[in-house]
């Protein structure tokens, strides 16, 4: 069993190391501030070509087919530089992923090698405010009508749809149905009908919309693969992307270690630095252990993912889960280690990231949703 990255994947990470210190750390200090959606960063991805990670070389990206692990790499050194910047793979990765699987070859060529070079960006639009864990209840609509869908519903906390090119829409075709009845459907976002109705302000910097579609008409070749396979194509692309979110995490809580680290070395109490005292030294023993063990588990994960292994979307869930919950505790850490600093606003960035690393306990399923996908691997029948 070998645990070391490949020489190419150590090139990625620590091109994107460079990268972040250089390109995305000096940006932090003018996004926090503003407030507003940080396309800086997203032209900046784009230009380090981060979005050629998430689409096949046939159509402008940079392997084969997509890889998680690379993916993962890289959104773990985004992670460390700044929240958005390590949502912003994801982000168009979801919306890219589910055209990837199902488009059909016009739509692949149309919008994929836009949105490898970041001309294009995406949203996915799976959550309704009646159906956020229960995915498969949601209540939008897509009926068809001659060569049209007409779409009504309402959608939320749906990342990027403000400023989005398109949406990949999860709705239902066939209402009587359940998760059976729902539809994967490409909407471009200018369509008549089609409204985003409010900005949703969150703790760390994302920006995230509630949508509004009333009797917007989308011509049926926008269909994503077949008709009521819409909530696998989501599922599927959630395998994709959840061990990115551990990834994510992983990044928030190298981070938090190292600063934390840094400071207990410089900070003398009691005639000497922290780091000399054993309280101290135990909180960090127990933080880089709990890092490399969500390292570890997202890079399984993702491996499971890019050697076919059917056990994916258990890894996946493993990585997301662990991860997300060991960052929370070791950002906590890191804050007790910094004491009173840890919560000052300006200057110590330990505040920054004890807002950041609280959504991916949330977003791409909760913690709790994990927990039944690992124990439903082993108590459920499987059917797939
Ligand atoms: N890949 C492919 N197909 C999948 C799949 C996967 N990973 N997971 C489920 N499916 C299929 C199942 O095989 C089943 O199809 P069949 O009936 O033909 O066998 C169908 O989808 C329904 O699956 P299941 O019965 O497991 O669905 P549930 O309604 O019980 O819900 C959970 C499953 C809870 C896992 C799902 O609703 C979920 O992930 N919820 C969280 C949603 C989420 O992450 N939201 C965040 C939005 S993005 S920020």
């Amino acid at each position: 069993m070998d645990f070391e990255l490949s020489p190419e994947e150590k090139k990625l990470q620590e091109e994107t190391r460079q990268f972040v210190d250089r390109e995305i750390r000096p940006l932090v200090p003018v996004i926090e501030k503003k407030k507003s959606y940080p396309i800086e960063i997203v032209k900046r991805l784009a230009r380090q070509g981060i979005y050629r990670l998430l689409i096949p070389k046939e159509y402008g990206g940079i392997y084969e087919t997509v890889r998680s692990l690379p993916i993962c790499v890289a959104r773990e050194e985004l992670g460390r530089g700044h929240n958005f910047a390590g949502a912003s793979i994801a982000t168009q990765g979801l919306g890219s992923y589910p055209l990837v699987l199902a488009g059909s070859a016009e739509i692949r060529e149309r919008y994929l090698p836009r949105v490898a070079s970041g001309e294009i960006v995406p949203a996915f639009a799976l959550t309704e405010p009646e159906a956020g864990s229960d995915a498969g209840s949601l209540q939008t609509k897509a009926l068809r009508e001659g060569d049209y869908y007409r779409i009504n519903g309402t959608k939320c906390f749906i990342s990027n749809a403000g400023i989005a090119q398109y949406i990949v829409l999860f709705a239902k075709t066939n209402p009587s149905l359940g998760a059976k009845g729902i539809s994967a459907i490409l909407v471009e976002t200018g369509a008549p009908g089609y409204e985003v109705t409010r900005q949703m302000e969150i703790l760390a910097i994302d920006v995230v919309n509630e949508l509004q579609f009333k009797d917007c008409l989308v011509p049926r070749a926008n269909l994503l693969g077949e008709e009521g396979k819409g909530f696998s194509v989501a599922m599927q692309t959630l395998d994709l992307l959840r061990c990115s979110v551990g990834a994510h995490a992983v990044g928030i809580a190298q981070e938090a270690f190292d600063l934390a680290l840094a400071y207990a070395k410089k900070r003398v109490q009691f005639g000497k630095p922290i780091a000399k005292h054993q309280a101290i030294q135990l909180k960090l023993a127990n933080m880089i252990v709990e890092i490399n063990c969500g390292r570890l588990l997202v890079y399984q994960a993702a491996l499971a993912k890019d050697t076919g292994q059917s056990d994916v979307t258990f890894k996946s869930s493993m990585a997301k889960y662990y991860a997300t919950e060991m960052a929370q505790r070791v950002v906590d850490q890191a804050v007790q280690i910094h004491g009173g600093y840890g919560v000052l606003v300006d200057d110590f960035p330990l505040e920054r990231l004890y807002r950041e690393v609280r959504a991916p306990r949330i977003y791409e399923g909760t913690s709790e949703i994990q927990q039944l996908i690992i124990a439903n691997h082993f108590v459920k029948e499987q059917k797939r």
